[in-house]
């Protein structure tokens, strides 16, 4: 039994033209149309099949292929469609496709597994609209309840509470479809690499061994407006010189203080009233702080909180600092990466024991049940933009561990 390279790449390719950004990368937003279309999509592929579909609360897709035994606990796969903006085809989308495809392959050949498996489709994994990421494997768990929907706001400081009711849904009602721990005896999810390894040493698949943790941290300065011209330099509270020198100095901590796994990023930045000849008011900056060991991130937390208490003091600015999100890193379960690993030896394919740096639904399934994540390579390590790209050879490899995993898993 084998996947079909020819339909993997018909559903990522179709999936692909439903972004609302055509020409400049893959850009679908949860509750978008675009993503009510690839829904739409994949829920008439699953249908096809004959999976039992249960779209959650919060819009969670949960397709599932029953087992001999319907009580016994589910084997998981699946990933996410949302994507960040201008990004690539293969984020999340992989996972999805090869956990379709898998079932696809285990339909067409009558296979029946023990435990039953189910794909799952979680919302809002990138967190690009809401402020705070993997919110649907989080709430699916019961880690996010709906007063914590309620506050989880976009640009336009509507609620993804909101926001889900609005296209239908009922999020009042998740909390009877929290994700058990005894429902469930695993999870893998397949995942592109999101970096450079497996490209650069010509290896087609990744056992990740640990998943880094992240605290998402929103810093907001206030100082005070003027005007650009008349106002002296040292009459100045200026908020954006502030966040400069406190970005700068992000950088350096985490460079040279922190553990050689940590990793920190300011991606977003707001400043207001953002005029050319307007001192600013208010400038806000999102830092995006990541290590597998949970003390690298601790550690360059304090000293950058120290940073921004000393240069509010020297600019005359009012600081705010917020945790927007907090992942623990987690490491994968032994059972599951040794059932992978046996797996990819009995089919001969060649792998490497890794890391990864960006966050997956698998680090929040983690947390209830046994996860194994495969990785699949990024040509030139590139992910998060219009030039992401895999082989679709390798996904097809991918998908084959997967399904051999599964049904190891499942049986
Ligand atoms: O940001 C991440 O790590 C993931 O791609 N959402
Ligand atoms: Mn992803
Ligand atoms: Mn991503």
């Amino acid at each position: 039994m084998e996947t079909n390279l020819k339909r993997i790449k018909e559903h990522i390719e179709k999936i692909a033209e439903f972004t609302s950004t055509p020409g400049r990368g893959i850009t679908i937003f949860s509750y978008s149309n675009e993503d009510q279309k690839v829904k739409d999509y994949l829920i008439y592929q699953m249908k096809k099949i004959g999976l039992k579909i249960n779209i959650d609360p919060i819009g969670n897709i949960r397709a599932r292929l029953e087992g001999i035994n319907p009580d016994a606990p589910v084997v998981i796969t699946g990933s996410h469609i949302d994507t960040v903006r201008f990004g690539g085809k293969f984020d999340g989308i992989a996972g999805v496709v090869g956990g379709l495809e898998l079932l696809t392959v285990l339909v067409e050949n009558g296979v029946k597994t023990y435990n039953p498996v189910e794909l799952i489709v979680f919302i809002e994994e990138e967190g690009v609209n809401f402020g705070s990421a993997l919110i649907g494997s989080k709430t699916l768990i019961g880690a996010y309840t709906v007063d914590d929907l309620k506050s989880f706001k976009n640009d336009q400081g509507i609620s993804l509470y909101e926001v889900a009711k609005k296209t239908g849904l009922n999020p009042d009602r998740m909390s009877e479809h929290v994700l058990k721990p005894e429902e469930v005896k695993a999870m893998i999810e397949m995942h592109i690499e999101q970096s450079v390894i497996l490209n650069l040493e010509n290896i087609p698949v990744g056992i990740v061994e640990a998943i880094a943790g992240r605290k998402s941290v929103l810093i907001e300065l206030q100082g005070v407006a003027n005007h650009a011209g008349a106002t002296p330099m040292e009459y100045r509270h200026d908020p954006l010189i502030g966040a400069a020198q406190i970005i700068m100095a992000i950088n350096h901590i985490v460079r040279e203080q922190a553990l050689p796994t940590t990793v920190g990023t300011v991606g977003k930045i707001t400043c207001k009233p953002n005029m050319p000849n307007v001192i600013p008011e208010s400038v806000n900056f999102v830092l995006d702080l990541r290590d597998i060991d949970p003390k690298g991130i601790a550690l360059s937390l304090e000293s950058i909180k120290e940073k921004i208490k000393e240069v509010s003091k020297t600019h005359g600015l009012d600081f705010q600092i917020k945790i927007l999100g907090e992942t623990k890193p987690l490491k994968l379960s032994n059972m599951v990466k040794d059932i992978i690993e046996g797996v990819a030896r009995e089919k001969k394919i060649s792998y490497k024991k890794m890391n990864s740096g960006a966050l997956h639904d698998a680090c929040v399934l983690g947390e209830i049940t046994e996860v194994g994540m495969i990785f699949i390579p990024s040509i030139g390590g590139r992910s998060h933009v219009m030039g992401e790209r895999t082989n679709f050879n390798d996904i097809k490899i991918g998908c084959d561990l997967l399904l051999g995993s599964i049904l190891k898993l499942a049986n």
